[in-house]
């Protein structure tokens, strides 16, 4: 049997957190047209006769601007140690300053590296993968390559086989139907998160935070769950722009995630959200420990 860890790492929108939920048939990462949107590191496991992939999905490797930021940027490195396979993914358009950077850093663990290029439904034509393909080869040592499109499915039996080959030997990692590591509040927190960032735009999605105050049962009906949320910001005028006019954002926000919460948890849902600023919450580590961005 074969198992171990495998790093997705790469910049911001390369479609990593796709890739993770694709490469294992389940949602565990919330994924966003907006750039930034990861920020802890994501255990999905993944279990096959083959054996065990325990798959580390990390936040865009980028110019960092604050404390939330550097501790982001922490944590694609311990997950890049912890990795028997590190899979740096860039997009089918080919390689950029950032990805190039990327390459820099992980060249300096000894680690196997297989290059995904992701969104490949984006090529107009399909041949332009060949000499991306030779290009990479050329400038660095994958061990392999594989074009894929996580939104799409394309390829992702390929680079499940690929991980596999290049695993060592070894029994599983994580008991057989365990699927993350992430507790429950936190994934209530990130589906609300997602909604509340895919309806806002330019800088707003990145000063978002959820922070989840109570899940208890309905008062009279216990099938019923009851979450307590807040939609923090960093500062007084974001909240506006969260709220809507006549609070019709937030109310769509709310609308979205309990929809998504009603599914995941399999019960109904009395999802109660206000909004909150805490100011600069992105330069507090006391703050947004709380929040579970960091170690986990
Ligand atoms: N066309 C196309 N779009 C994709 C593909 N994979 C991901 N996307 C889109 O790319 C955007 C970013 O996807 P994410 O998975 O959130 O990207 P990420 O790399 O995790 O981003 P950060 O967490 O912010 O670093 C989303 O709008 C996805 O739907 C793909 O194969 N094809
Ligand atoms: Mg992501």
């Amino acid at each position: 049997m074969k198992s171990g860890y495998v790093s997705i790492v790469g910049k911001p929108n390369v479609g990593k957190s796709t890739l993770i939920n694709s490469l294992l048939n389940y949602k565990v990462s919330i994924v966003s047209p907006r750039p930034a949107i990861t920020r802890i590191r994501v255990l999905g496991i993944y279990n096959s006769e083959e054996g065990q992939i325990a798959i580390l999905d990390t936040p865009g490797f980028e110019n960092v601007q604050n404390e939330l930021g550097r501790v982001m940027q922490k944590t694609i490195i311990a997950s890049i140690e912890e990795a028997d396979i590190v899979i740096p993914v860039i997009e089918s358009r080919g390689w950029q300053t950032e990805d190039e950077r990327i390459m820099e850093t992980i060249k300096k663990f000894n680690k196997r590296h297989i290059l995904v290029i992701n969104k490949v439904d984006l090529l107009p034509h399909k041949e332009s993968l060949l000499p991306l393909i030779k290009e990479s080869n050329e400038r660095y040592e994958f061990v392999d390559i594989v074009p894929v499109s996580a939104l799409k499915n394309k390829n992702i039996d390929t680079l499940r086989k690929c991980i596999f080959s290049h695993l060592p030997e070894g029994d599983r990692l994580f008991p057989e139907d365990m699927k993350t590591n992430i507790p429950l509040h936190y994934t209530i927190a990130e589906i609300i998160r997602e909604k509340a960032v895919n309806k806002t735009y330019q800088e707003v999605p990145q000063a978002i935070a959820v922070e989840v105050e109570e899940i208890k049962p309905g008062n009279k009906d216990k099938n019923m769950m009851v979450i307590k949320a807040n939609i923090v910001v960093d500062r007084e005028n974001l909240k506006h722009i969260i709220i809507g006019k006549n609070g019709s954002k937030l109310k769509e926000i709310g609308q979205f995630s309990r929809k998504e919460l009603e599914i995941v948890l399999g019960k109904k849902v009395y999802l109660e959200l206000w909004v909150k600023v805490i100011k600069d919450w992105r330069e507090r580590p006391d703050i947004f420990r709380k929040f579970g961005y960091g170690d986990m």
